[in-house]
């Protein structure tokens, strides 16, 4: 596993901890599906109840693949592990990417505006600097846009253990190449 990949998952683990109690378990994802789905008021209650499943889906497969000691809650050393086999999270994954990113397209344009991209990875948790930086890297248009697809690509590649120089470890460091 590269180094990039390791500072990725670890800086997603404290922002999947959305209450702070060093661990990650079914209320963090409560939590931060609210805080994102408040982030979207544009959004019809199909993209908000999508998104709403698909975090609960992802909470689901985490203590399923990862919750080794059976305790309810995956620890930092648990959900390192999740880069080991990045194959049992494709799937939950890509419905995360894909209704996250439907999620900042209410219009249905195929491609996300700035704006909306930066309240929505805010409400996740992200610095307003890693997030103009990976809105740069995904190759904006004039109308300051990017593809829906380019976005939920970058989510997907964010999780593969295999990746390095990628849009996403912008996340981690603002000016990464
Ligand atoms: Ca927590
Ligand atoms: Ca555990």
């Amino acid at each position: 596993m590269s180094t990039a990949a390791t500072d990725r998952v670890g800086l997603v683990f404290s922002l999947l901890d959305a209450n702070g109690n060093g661990v990650i378990e079914a209320d963090d994802f409560e939590l931060m599906a609210g805080r994102v789905i408040a982030a979207a008021p544009a959004s019809d209650d199909a993209a908000k109840s999508a998104l709403l499943h698909a975090f609960r889906r992802y909470w689901t497969t985490l203590a399923t693949e990862l919750d080794a000691d059976g305790d309810g809650r995956v620890d930092l050393d648990e959900f390192t592990s999740c880069v080991l086999s990045p194959e049992r999270f494709e799937a939950t994954l890509g419905e995360f990417a894909e209704a996250l990113a439907a999620l900042g397209d209410p219009d249905g344009r195929g491609s996300v505006d700035r704006t909306v991209f930066t309240a929505l990875m805010t409400a996740i948790g992200f610095e307003r600097a890693n997030i103009d930086a990976l809105f740069d890297a995904l190759s904006p248009s004039p109308e300051d846009r990017v593809p829906v697809t380019a976005w939920a690509d970058s989510i997907r590649d964010y999780y593969d253990p295999q990746k390095t120089g990628i849009a996403g470890d912008r996340l981690v460091t603002p000016g990464a190449p």
